[in-house]
């Protein structure tokens, strides 16, 4: 080798050129070269529920894969179409695209149990799945115990509660952070997944006395699946950047949002997740060199279910606005059924959220639900003690003070049905004009407009 590089270096000196070194000189593929496709990705830009099912519906018809990449059953994505309702949990949205692969990253919690009964579900509605959904061996497993402890944790704080949906997301994660959690691969080695069982159930039932596990009934249910759920279980992480590799379209569905994101969001009112951007490279496993279009999606109002502060809420009572929204947008849980508060759009929060996130474009759904509304407000700015807040506070004291204040701006409305309008131009003058606001408002392309339920009940710009 070192008579080849001084042979070089004599030819080189001979022509008077110097060549530098190649740095990826042997790999095959050049990392500084241009990625020619990327993972898209819809996220929740606000509080949850904003309608980020459908579009992945919309959107999965044309992707080869579709990813979760963190939460767990407390997610609840409702999708209308083929003339009936579907409600995913675990299942990424995509599966009623037959020819998509799902993949359940290893950064979700998986309950077995509701998992599978989700699937029985799909079977009853006649989506063929079989085939199409990969569990990451990574992924940890949410156990009956760890619900119980939720609901159990949830009591105890009384009026201090989050407001959970009791699907044992929190203590799931907090076994994952310490250490002791089991995660759907250990069901390949039963042997281990069984001492490391009965420790975890014990350590449960020393930290929070009178939980009680039957550890024999729950051992014997495990045993039975194990095969069934081995067979969907696979290294999410290589097929996911194999099929990227090789040029499939893959499409990531977020679940929860950022303002409930354990990090950003309003804690200690937040999931035990990161809904956010952060979770697409940690809970899949792909490099942020490999993103593409990020979608954030936002309701044309702001809904929050669960406790915490709401800057732009609306009282409740009958006739109100608040209640207006809510019976016109049926806004109750997916996951729980409870009753979803309400409020007005929220600029500083949005401005926030896409900072975090970088959004690329915005789906902007339910402005169909405002229809009928003489005004529309947006709150603009947040103040407290009569000075301008640049940003989100961390304290949540500050939010819920007297002197925290939104400004509002007041759009007129309109009463057109726009149910089915299907171009930008056809929607009322009104409606176009509350659409450009927000978007001049954010800075961001609202791509997609929401005018109803159904897979087809969208206006797309693009
Ligand atoms: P958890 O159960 O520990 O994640 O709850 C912590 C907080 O996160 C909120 N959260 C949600 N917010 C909106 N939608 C969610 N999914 C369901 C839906 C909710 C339902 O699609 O409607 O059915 O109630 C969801 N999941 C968690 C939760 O309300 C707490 O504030
Ligand atoms: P996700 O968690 O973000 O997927 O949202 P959910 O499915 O929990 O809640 C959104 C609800 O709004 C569902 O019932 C959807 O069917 C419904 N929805 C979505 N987009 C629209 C829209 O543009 N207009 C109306 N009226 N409903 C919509
Ligand atoms: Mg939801």
């Amino acid at each position: 080798l070192s008579a080849i590089r001084s042979s070089l270096d004599r030819i080189e000196k001979a022509l008077g050129v110097k060549s530098e070194p190649t740095p990826f000189a042997g790999k095959s593929v050049d990392p500084s070269a241009p990625t020619p496709h990327g993972i898209d990705i819809v996220l929740g830009a606000q509080w949850g529920d904003e309608g980020k099912g459908k579009l992945v519906d919309i959107l999965s018809q044309t992707y080869d894969v579709c990813a979760r990449v963190a939460g767990g059953s407390n997610a609840g994505h409702t999708i209308v179409a083929n003339g009936r309702k579907y409600k995913f949990h675990l299942v990424p949205s995509g599966i009623l695209n037959e020819m998509a692969t799902c993949i359940i990253g290893n950064g979700v919690v998986v309950h077995l149990p509701s998992f599978l009964e989700e699937l029985k579900s799909l079977e009853l509605a006649g989506v063929q799945w079989e085939g199409r959904i990969k569990v990451s061996d990574r992924a940890h497993l949410v156990f009956d115990f760890h619900q119980t402890v939720d609901g159990n944790q949830e009591t105890k704080l009384g009026r201090n509660k989050i407001g959970t949906t009791k699907k044992g997301i929190g203590p799931a994660y907090a076994s994952k952070i310490s250490r002791n959690g089991l995660r759907v691969g250990d069901l390949g080695d039963m042997e281990t997944f069984e001492s490391r069982f009965r420790s975890l159930a014990e350590y449960h039932m020393a930290a929070f006395p009178g939980l009680k596990i039957d550890i024999e009934k729950e051992l014997d249910y495990y045993r039975k699946i194990a095969p069934y759920v081995q067979s969907m279980t696979c290294d999410t992480i290589e097929f996911t950047n194999q099929a990227y590799d090789s040029g499939k379209k893959i499409l990531v569905e977020g679940a929860n949002a950022t303002m409930l994101d354990i990090d950003f969001g309003t804690y200690p009112y937040v999931t035990s997740s990161n809904p956010s951007i952060g979770s697409v490279l940690t809970g899949l496993g792909v490099s942020p060199r490999k993103l593409n279009g990020i979608f954030g999606t936002v309701k044309a109002y702001c809904t929050r279910v669960g406790e915490g502060p709401f800057p732009t809420e609306l009282v409740d009572e009958p006739g109100s606005t608040g209640e207006y929204l809510r019976s016109n947008g049926y806004e109750f849980g997916t996951t729980t059924g409870r009753a979803r508060r309400c409020g007005w759009l929220d600029i500083p929060q949005m401005k926030f959220s896409s900072t975090i996130n970088g959004f690329t474009s915005l789906n902007l759904t339910k402005l169909d639900v405002l229809t009928g509304l003489p005004e529309i407000l947006i709150g603009t700015k947040y103040t407290y003690k009569g000075e301008n807040l640049d940003t989100m506070p961390a304290n949540l004291k500050i939010m819920t003070s007297p002197d925290f204040k939104v400004e509002y701006e007041t759009m007129p409305g309109w009463t057109e049905d726009i149910s089915t309008v299907t171009k930008f131009a056809d929607l009322p003058p009104n409606a176009q004009k509350y659409v450009h606001r927000v978007q001049d408002l954010l800075g961001i392309p609202i791509r997609w407009i929401g005018v109803g339920p159904n897979r087809l009940d969208v206006v797309d710009r693009g």
